[in-house]
């Protein structure tokens, strides 16, 4: 038996499903986990001595590679300072400043403790300041755990929301409706219908929870337009493409700014950091200043502070890292798809950036409905292929590759060889 199995074994007794977050069971491609014990680069290695090219980055935190040393060093730095005061900080000015520096839709911002917070938050704020209830996701998005979001997918344009998950009362979810991803009509429709009740839609400005979908033109544009006929805001939901795509995110990268915009991840350099922000007139809603309250014990926790300062600021000083990252990806995938080619194997390949995805699907991936033609059982038989042999891949179709600064041609090249051994050989 192996560390990890044993490990495994031990954590289903005290921990549901043996995992504090599901889709770290590996459920959706069978096997047991790997208990991971450090990581530095782009490497992790597991508690049996295993070494992996690791291509989720803490789920897109760690664009810089693991264990970046400013990044270490800052957050090493704010512990000898103490952990958490429950007072107001410095590093909580400097990081609000930050962003705001960086997104010109942010005027001010709120930080949070996770990507759900900041979602859970933005909503509320939405309908605080437009006295409306209703809001429209996207099949196929996820914006966290939130009540009012888990809704059943593509529960029909129709209806309102169905709630997706045991515990969520009806009444949390039936002000959500839910539209197509890159279909416009979608939206104008529930516009149409109740335009007036609507406070908000609330897009991934690049879809990443159901593989990587990019926006067709104009798709985003249209949602802009759409919510300032009808007086709804546009949230972005930040949390994977922010600072991931470029320094101002997905807003900077396709133009379109939203109202609002929520943020995880990267602003946390690999610390639990939400954060949600916007226009002034928005933002000053929030509580004290306003009536939508919302608050947090380890909200701008200084140690975590440290950590996202440190990587923003890193980002901030060299923007080379984006084009560096999108020319990586560029070469990574095209090699990708010529191994493909080659197989004979059904595929499409979507990336936007350092994001991306490899789909079992002869279809064109453009939506929910398109992404769920994916054979998954191929997918979990080339996972499990590639992770036995040390390339650490999410294990769920519907997951994102995310690529980082330490990857490497040479372990771009060693992981290409890898694919062409499972599909060519
Ligand atoms: P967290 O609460 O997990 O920090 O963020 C929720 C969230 C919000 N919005 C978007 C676009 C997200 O992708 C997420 C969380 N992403 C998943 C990965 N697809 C986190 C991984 C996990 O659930 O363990």
């Amino acid at each position: 038996m192996t560390k990890s199995e044993a490990l495994f074994q031990r954590a289903v007794q005290v921990m549901p499903g043996g995992v504090n977050s599901p889709v770290r069971a590996f459920g959706s491609i069978g096997g047991t986990p790997k208990f991971i014990t450090r990581a530095e680069g782009a490497y992790l290695y597991d508690e049996d001595g295993n070494q992996y090219i690791d291509y989720i980055g803490s789920w897109g935190p760690m664009i810089l590679g693991h264990a970046n040393g400013e990044v270490l060093g800052a957050v090493a730095e704010a512990c000898k300072r103490g952990l958490s005061f429950g007072a107001a900080t410095a590093p909580e000015v400097e990081m609000a400043e930050l962003v705001c520096s960086l997104i010109p839709s942010i005027d001010m911002v709120r930080m949070v403790n996770s990507g759900t917070e900041a979602v859970m938050s933005a909503i509320r704020l939405a309908r605080g300041y437009t006295k409306r209830n209703k809001i429209i996701k996207f099949t196929g998005c996820y914006h966290g755990h939130s009540d009012g979001l888990l809704v059943k997918a593509g529960s029909g344009a129709m209806t309102s929301g169905i709630p997706d998950s045991l515990g969520v009362p009806v009444g949390c979810t039936q002000d959500t409706l839910s539209a197509e991803y890159n279909h416009l009509e979608s939206v104008e429709g529930h516009f149409q219908r109740c335009g007036e009740e609507i406070a908000a839609v609330i897009v991934e400005p690049v879809a990443a929870n159901m593989g990587v979908v990019p926006p067709k033109p104009g798709f985003l544009e249209g949602l802009r337009r759409i919510c300032d006929t009808y007086g709804a805001l546009l949230i972005f939901d930040e949390v994977i493409t922010g600072f991931r795509l470029g320094i101002d995110g997905a807003q900077g990268y396709y133009g379109v700014r939203p109202d609002l915009t929520t943020f995880g991840k990267i602003i946390g350099g690999g610390m639990p950091v939400g954060a949600y922000g916007g226009k002034r007139e928005i933002m000053e809603l929030v509580a004290p200043a306003g009536g939508v309250y919302q608050a947090g014990t380890l909200s701008g926790n200084p140690v975590a502070m440290a950590a996202g300062i440190a990587m923003l600021t890193i980002l901030k000083k060299h923007p080379e890292y984006y084009q560096e990252l999108d020319k990586k990806a560029e070469g990574f995938y095209g090699k990708m798809q010529e191994i493909l080619k080659k197989s004979g194997q059904p595929y499409q390949i979507n990336h936007v950036g350092s994001l991306g995805c490899l789909y079992f699907t002869s279809t064109e991936v453009a939506d929910y409905e398109s992404a769920k033609t994916s054979d998954t059982k191929a997918f979990a038989s080339y996972c499990r292929y590639m992770v036995s042999h040390g390339i650490y891949l999410a294990p769920s179709q519907f997951e994102a590759m995310f690529l980082s600064m330490a990857h490497t041609e040479e372990l771009l090249e060693q992981t290409l060889r890898q694919m062409e051994q499972y599909f060519c050989a």
